[in-house]
């Protein structure tokens, strides 16, 4: 169960942040209203949100989860795969520092939280053009310290490994075709995302409520039948500059 989770509402150079999407620029009082109903609907479910101000200068920054990597023991501050991120973690480390011991990944080694997906007591690590091999291994390294086991995943496709693989419970991953069969998730069930609904893959477990962008009936329909209450959350601003609900908090 989480109690905390950490977010940063975007600030008025969030339009100006990394995107591959062809969608139109974001809305920023869009957004703001979007980040609102995002963190009450994180409270509902128990836990207390600690909403950080904007960090000039890093349009990117609202996507906290790329900055860190928490379990019960540690929170790993990362090293940021684009060259315009990688100074967030300074703005973070002051954040979690009341919450847990860190440790860092350091160069040359990078790193986003996009690219970590935790089940039980394992991780898989993908690595993407954000997430390098020698950044995989520094993390693998650290949460093995603390008794976690580790897979490392070539990432072929969206830009972090949460893009299009999830864990939804019930020993069933949510995935898109590209990572349905992937031999790492073998012991798996899958559900896997209907063709044009790939950006539903980015559904995210919280404290046993499935929360899933609005606007995906058919991924929905299929996440159903796991019998866990499924919130939806309008996530359309953040999708134009390819996030979404997983990259907006660190849970913990
Ligand atoms: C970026 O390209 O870094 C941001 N515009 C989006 C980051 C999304 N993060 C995530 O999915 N964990």
């Amino acid at each position: 169960m989480f109690s905390h989770a950490i977010t940063r509402i975007p600030g008025p150079d969030y339009p100006k942040g990394l995107t591959t999407s062809t969608l139109p620029a974001p809305d920023l009082e869009l957004a703001l209203r979007q980040h609102d109903a995002y963190v009450r609907c994180l409270e509902s479910l128990g836990l207390t949100v600690e909403v950080l101000p904007a960090a000039p200068g890093f349009p990117d920054a609202c996507f906290v989860e790329d900055t860190a990597v928490v379990v019960r023991e540690t929170a790993v501050i990362t090293r940021p795969g684009a060259p315009s991120r990688t100074g967030e973690t300074v703005h973070i480390e002051a954040a979690l520092a009341p919450h847990r011991p860190l440790a860092r990944i350091k160069a040359p080694g990078t790193l986003d939280g996009g690219d970590i997906l935790q089940v039980g007591k394992h991780f898989f690590i993908g690595v993407s053009d954000r997430t390098n091999d020698e950044g995989a291994r520094q993390l693998a390294a650290i949460l093995a310290v603390h008794g976690y086991e580790s897979s490392i995943i070539k990432v072929a496709a969206g830009l972090h490994l949460k893009s299009s693989l999830n864990f939804v419970g019930e020993d069933t991953m949510l995935v898109t075709a590209d990572f349905a069969g992937h031999p790492a998730i073998a012991d798996f069930k899958q559900i896997v995302c209907p063709a044009d609904e790939e950006y539903a893959a980015n559904t995210v477990l919280v404290n046993g409520t499935l929360i899933m962008p609005t606007g995906y009936p058919r991924t929905r329909a299929l996440l159903e039948p796991l019998n866990l209450p499924i919130v939806e959350l309008d996530t359309s601003e953040y999708r134009k500059m390819d996030g979404g609900l997983t990259c907006l908090s660190l849970r913990l």
